[in-house]
């Protein structure tokens, strides 16, 4: 079970680290785009990093994750190495997928990271998968799935939720309402104010949770956890956040209003945490620079080592491709 985080400094510290960790990388990732030096599409989480976050460390290691095409941050999270998943981004051979699945691939299961997916809504049926595999090992691993309010439209989604309800699986659905589907604003696709309503009709826990409070996402998550380790089944956390950027880097944002463009960062984890929770936790201004700094330079490294790996050669194209 995962310690309480009212007396767990070092816990909080933790949460507070990598947060800055995915804020620097995904802010690394967006000019490295802009400067040309990343192949294909990339979608960053800038705004929802406390979601990442607060979820992934009410997990433990051998615990599993589904991601979705929105997922550095669950991966960084989770434990994924900054610089071969910058490298991936780049398109280079040292990358996760040598190169060759880029942003929306990112996999590493050796520490739970199942990979991401960029078929919307995909995450569920695979973290079910894997949570049926605990239950039948015994091994007492709880699977989590990430997912968008968007996703939560498709009935990939509802199958999944039923199976998990039905067999009791050890999971966790992971639900980062962050405003926008693609370039659909929430209203015009969800006609309920909280997803985590719909856990009711399964016959399961759903709960809503400020997506800007870390400590909040982590404690109701690691409720989800627990509950779901002693074989009680799954949970509906959804958290309600917010995407700073468009949809994908370069998205022009034409379907949203002038004041939301205006700033997006009056929603920020970050800050939220610094005002509201640094003293309590013994975090000095001079720990947060210095966790400024070393966060940075764990992104600067891996921008380097990204630099310098080569780029994939094509003639591996076909490697790793069981396809007949
Ligand atoms: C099965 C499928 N349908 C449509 C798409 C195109 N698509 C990519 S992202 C997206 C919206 C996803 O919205 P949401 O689940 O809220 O995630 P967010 O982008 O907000 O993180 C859509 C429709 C897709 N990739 N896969």
């Amino acid at each position: 079970m995962c310690p309480d985080i009212d007396d767990n400094s070092i816990l909080a510290k933790k949460l507070y680290h990598n947060m800055l960790l995915i804020r620097g990388f995904e802010t690394a990732a967006a000019k490295q785009y802009r400067d040309g030096n990343m192949p294909g599409f990339i979608h960053l989480s800038l705004g929802q990093e406390a979601c990442a976050v607060g979820a992934c460390l009410a997990l433990k290691k051998e615990d599993y994750i589904t991601s979705t095409h929105r997922g550095h941050g669950h991966c960084l999270a989770k434990g994924a190495d900054p610089k071969l998943m910058m490298a991936e981004l780049f398109g280079k051979s040292d990358g996760y997928c040598k190169g060759r699945g880029g942003s929306m691939h990112i996999a590493d299961p050796s520490v739970g990271v199942l990979g991401a997916n960029g078929i919307v809504g995909q995450s569920l049926p695979l973290a079910v998968g894997a949570a049926l595999t605990a239950q039948v090992k015994g091994n007492s691993s709880v699977a989590l799935a990430f997912f968008g309010e968007g996703a939560s439209g498709a009935g990939v989604v509802h199958e999944a939720m039923n199976m998990a309800a039905l067999w009791s699986l050890p999971v966790v659905f992971f639900c980062e309402a962050n405003r926008y589907a693609e370039l659909s604003p929430y209203e015009t696709h969800c006609p309920i104010d909280k997803i985590s309503q719909r856990a009711a009709s399964y016959g399961f826990p759903g709960v809503t949770v400020n997506g800007e409070d870390v400590i909040e996402v982590y404690r109701e998550t690691e409720k989800a956890v627990v509950r779901a380790r002693n074989g009680k089944g799954p949970t509906l956390v959804e958290a309600k956040t917010m995407r700073w950027g468009g949809h994908y880097e370069g998205d022009p944002q034409k379907y949203k209003s002038a004041a939301e463009l205006e700033n997006p960062q009056s929603f920020d984890p970050v800050a939220f945490f610094e005002k509201n929770y640094s003293a309590d936790y013994g975090i000095s201004a001079s720990d947060i620079r210095k966790t400024y700094a070393r966060t940075e330079k764990i992104i600067k490294d891996a921008v380097i080592f990204a630099e310098k790996s080569s780029l994939s050669p094509s003639k591996n194209i076909f490697n790793d491709v069981y396809a007949p």
